[in-house]
């Protein structure tokens, strides 16, 4: 099924914060790391995404006075999410997890770095508007078709695959490497929302 010209392999924030222990785990998030690590080989193009946000970013509760992690505010580009503090830049938190395969990747590409702006997606920050530049560079690079691993299914996978298909790339989803916050449904709607954009999905061994 993998064609290693056209597809690349797109590893997702496996980062030590998002896995158990960290300081926004998602449930057994680290369950993805055997997966993943399995998938490396078989593709001959990999790269990783790496939530790299500055101190006081404008997603973490603690910069917004009186405010909690997972309720909401609003900011210039609409509604944000709050969060704990997490994969702050140079941290250990933001280290990738010290068992995934990451020697392999052709490329790190870093999101969140703007101090008031949140990015989900590797390709397109939460204000909808600014670019990471990943698009530009898997178009350079003649990639066709991405392969979507890693965490969290529901936030920073789902909004790379809808910004992906919006780019015009084939996206295939992972289900079994990726791992979900899961909050009110979230796993659910990112779910159904990407099948109506026509992400496929398979599981690692069928590949
Ligand atoms: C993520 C929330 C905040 C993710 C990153 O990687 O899914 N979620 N920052
Ligand atoms: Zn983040």
């Amino acid at each position: 099924m993998i064609n290693n010209a056209d597809d690349c392999l797109i590893i997702v924030d496996v980062q030590n914060d998002f896995c158990s222990g960290g300081a926004l785990e998602v449930p057994a998030g680290e369950e993805v790391v055997p997966v993943i690590n399995q998938l490396v080989d078989k593709f001959a193009h990999r790269i990783l995404t790496q939530d790299w946000h500055p101190v006081g970013h404008y997603s973490f509760a603690s910069a917004h006075p009186g405010k909690s992690p997972f309720e909401t505010v609003e900011l210039d580009y609409g509604t944000q999410v709050l969060w704990p503090d997490h994969c702050i830049q140079g941290s250990d938190g933001a280290e990738f997890h010290p068992d995934l395969e990451i020697v392999g990747a052709e490329l790190i590409i870093r999101k969140g770095f703007r101090l008031s702006i949140d990015s989900y997606s590797a390709f397109t920050e939460n204000d909808q508007m600014t670019p990471t530049g990943l698009s530009g560079y898997l178009a350079n690079r003649q990639f066709r078709r991405l392969f979507l691993t890693g965490l969290a299914t529901d936030y920073c996978v789902f909004w790379s695959a809808l910004d992906a298909r919006r780019a015009g790339f084939e996206v295939v989803l992972i289900e079994d490497a990726c791992r979900a916050i899961d909050m009110d449904g979230s796993k659910f709607r990112a779910l159904d929302q990407m099948d109506a954009v026509g992400v496929v999905r398979v599981a690692a061994t069928d590949l």
